[in-house]
């Protein structure tokens, strides 16, 4: 009798403490994110501002020579800043506080090249010290790019520079209260003024920065404070690899401690990374960084930051926009407007969460625990998740509207305080009677949101189809976005046919051809439409559901090119330079070196008086021409010179290049190539068209 009760109670607490182990959260998978870094990836979008000598000399990259008396700008106030980035929802702000060209913005003791020795405020002002006291006020986090690359600096490339570069990081991190991140930008072009050597110098960037002993004084003076680096040591952050305002689909907050990272890996981060390196994806509201006045009609439009959006933050990534400031010092009334619109347009997408008040039932649940049950998925508390057991690497979790529910985006997050894990998922919807698939995505991290055409359900299952371990998603939002209509794309093929895509699945297009404002009293696209001539097209995208259009699309067109042919080039898909779309290019093959031609006939004599020239639009590696020379000929044998010259900063900015001369009448064309970006001989065009009189 004794022995059977003895037994009983070691049943008893072998039972308990088995249920308490599988009770218990679960254990860390893989790397895991710092304080730092969760603090930081919970903030998801803020500010860049770029602001140096360049906004006073039209460039991207001051040479390090420009004089400092140029910086004046009389109407700064770091306040309209601040003001506008908390407005539209922002959580701090990096300021470039020492860009490429060396200019200080606050009065730094280690260098004459500052805001000490301008005009401005008669050298007693301190652009970082007003950002700072800016950020403040309006409860903002200040950040501080400093650039390693140095063209003004006398010492830059000797080990002198190092102590210069230390001592500015300690100024910057000292004296203006707590950073939350900052920017060491890895570009280097080599050439610089040096301090008036005027000279082209070489550093190793894996070494000569000595990243691991600059961390370690960073870490001191700012110990929550997260490092973002592209150009050496691993930091606390990664690029993604592009400018372009998005991360890979699949984005895993990983990578390897050593070792290169090839730039695409850098959109995707590394699935099985021995460390936490989340991805911040870095744009800027415009083409360009800093301030060019052409730009001021090249804003992005709402649902360009949109895409954007949903490409960053919906895709396990922070958003960092940049705001070019005026050489008046304040942000553009376009930039401002553009920011707050897509700010409000961000708030009605995510401003009712239809899952609140639903049931959720899960396939399995940790220990059948309820504090692991589906719906801590969607009690709004991010310190709670559904979690599965230890061996469940697969399983659904299902909503319960409960009636007919209208929805377009789907939400989810992974609690990724242990880890990262899911690898691939799908969202099903519950559709007159019957299961369908309607999203499918590969990882999740911190937040992940899927859009897609709008539908009405009474049901939703998320089915998490692999994982790395078992589950811990802490949310789930479900959501009906208002449809914000893209403007629809144009263009003309070489056969002379106007196409016109909607981008969005839900909308029609109405358009003209005869200069005219599009509405809905215009024509209704139906197909292709065969045209001859200059012509302008302008069209709208509608939605008849909602009665809503989108902005209005403008695109010229100049001499139907269908008797055009390209001469000397026997490849088929050379045709990808006159078929009228800019996504599509062709190259040159690789055994040409520089100068490398491209000749067109026309067919007939034209009257014309300039060129355009879109590059291909690849940033690694790609063909695109900075200097050239174009030609024209009667004849495809005696040739006429019209126009040569650069297409300057069309690295950074890959959009039409626009180029007039002298009227001249001529069969034939030459765009003669005689260098590109990368300096070497790799020649490729998207479209090359010509401008008639
Ligand atoms: C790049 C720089 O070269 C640009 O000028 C800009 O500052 C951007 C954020 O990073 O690498």
């Amino acid at each position: 009798m004794k022995m059977s009760l003895f037994i009983g109670v070691i049943l008893c607490l072998c039972v308990i403490s088995f249920n308490c182990a599988r009770t218990n959260a679960p254990a860390p998978y893989g790397p895991i994110p710092s304080e730092n870094q969760l603090r930081w990836q919970e903030m998801e979008y803020y500010a860049f501002i770029h602001f140096s000598l360049n906004t006073y000399t039209d460039q991207s990259w001051g040479y390090g020579n420009e004089d400092v008396n140029l910086f004046n700008p009389v109407e700064l106030d770091c306040r309209q800043w601040a003001r506008i980035c908390k407005e539209a929802g922002m959580k701090g702000i990096i300021l470039t506080a020492k860009h490429h060209c060396g200019f200080c913005l606050w009065p730094s003791q280690y260098t004459e090249y500052s805001v000490k020795n301008a005009p401005w405020r008669n050298g007693k002002g301190d652009v970082v010290r007003d950002m700072a006291d800016a950020c403040k006020e309006y409860g903002l986090k200040l950040g501080i790019y400093l650039s390693p690359w140095d063209r003004n600096y006398a010492d830059y490339g000797k080990p002198e520079y190092i102590t210069y570069f230390r001592n500015q990081l300690t100024e910057l991190l000292t004296n203006y209260g707590p950073i939350f991140e900052v920017w060491f930008d890895g570009a280097n072009g080599g050439s610089g003024y040096y301090g008036g050597a005027n000279e082209t110098r070489t550093i190793d960037r894996t070494t000569y920065y000595d990243w691991s002993n600059t961390y370690k004084l960073v870490r001191s003076l700012q110990p929550n404070i997260v490092i973002w680096n592209d150009g050496g040591d691993r930091a606390d952050l990664r690029w993604v690899g592009t400018e372009g305002g998005w991360v890979g689909e699949t984005n895993w907050s990983l990578l390897n401690a050593t070792g290169d990272v090839p730039f695409n890996m850098l959109h995707y981060g590394v699935e099985n990374g021995d460390s936490w390196v989340p991805g911040e994806v870095n744009t800027s509201i415009r083409p360009e960084w800093f301030y060019h006045p052409v730009e001021d009609a090249m804003v992005k439009s709402v649902p360009k930051l949109l895409d954007t959006y949903y490409n960053s933050i919906g895709r396990n990534g922070t958003l960092l926009l940049n705001f070019p400031i005026m050489p008046n010092g304040l942000i553009h009334p376009n930039d401002e407007k553009a920011a707050l619109e897509f700010a409000r347009a961000v708030k009605e997408a995510f401003a009712v969460n239809l899952v609140e008040k639903t049931n959720a039932t899960a396939t399995n649940v940790r220990g059948n625990a309820n504090k692991f049950a589906a719906a801590r998925a969607l009690d709004g508390n991010k310190e709670s998740y559904w979690a599965t057991d230890d061996e469940v690497t697969t399983a659904s979790l299902t909503i319960d509207f409960g009636e007919p529910v209208i929805f377009n985006r789907f939400l989810v997050q992974e609690y990724i305080r242990l880890g990262q894990r899911v690898k691939a998922f799908s969202v099903e919807a519950f559709i007159d009677g019957n299961w369908q698939e309607i999203a499918k995505a590969t990882t999740i991290g911190y937040k992940r949101i899927l859009r897609f055409p709008t539908v009405q359900a009474t049901q939703v299952r998320l089915n998490i189809t692999d994982s790395k371990s078992c589950l811990l998603i802490s949310n789930i939002g479900i959501y009906n976005a208002p449809q914000i209509l893209n403007p629809p794309v144009i263009i003309r093929n070489q056969a002379g046919e106007i196409i016109i895509n909607p981008v969005d699945a839900e909308s029609v297009v109405y358009y003209t051809l005869d200069g005219s404002a599009p509405t809905t009293n215009a024509k209704l696209y139906t197909g292709p439409v065969q045209t001859d001539g200059k012509l302008e097209v302008r069209a709208i995208a509608y939605d008849p559901a909602r009665d809503k259009s989108s902005p209005e699309s403008r695109e010229k067109f100049d001499l139907p090119r269908t008797a055009w042919k390209i001469i000397g080039i026997k490849d088929e898909h050379a045709g990808a330079i006159l078929d009228g779309n800019p996504s599509t290019a062709w190259y040159h093959s690789n055994d040409k070196t520089m100068p490398i031609d491209l000749v067109i006939d026309l067919g007939k004599e034209q009257n014309l008086c300039g060129f355009r020239y879109f590059p291909e639009q690849t940033y690694w590696g790609p063909g695109i021409i900075t200097n050239y020379q174009f030609y024209v000929s009667a004849n495809n044998k005696h040739w006429k010179l019209v126009d040569e010259g650069e297409f300057a900063n069309i690295k950074n900015n890959p959009f039409w290049q626009i180029k007039n001369f002298a009227p001249e009448k001529a069969r034939y064309i030459k765009l003669r190539a005689l260098k590109n970006t990368e300096g070497n001989n790799k020649t490729g065009y998207a479209e090359v068209d010509v401008i008639t009189n």
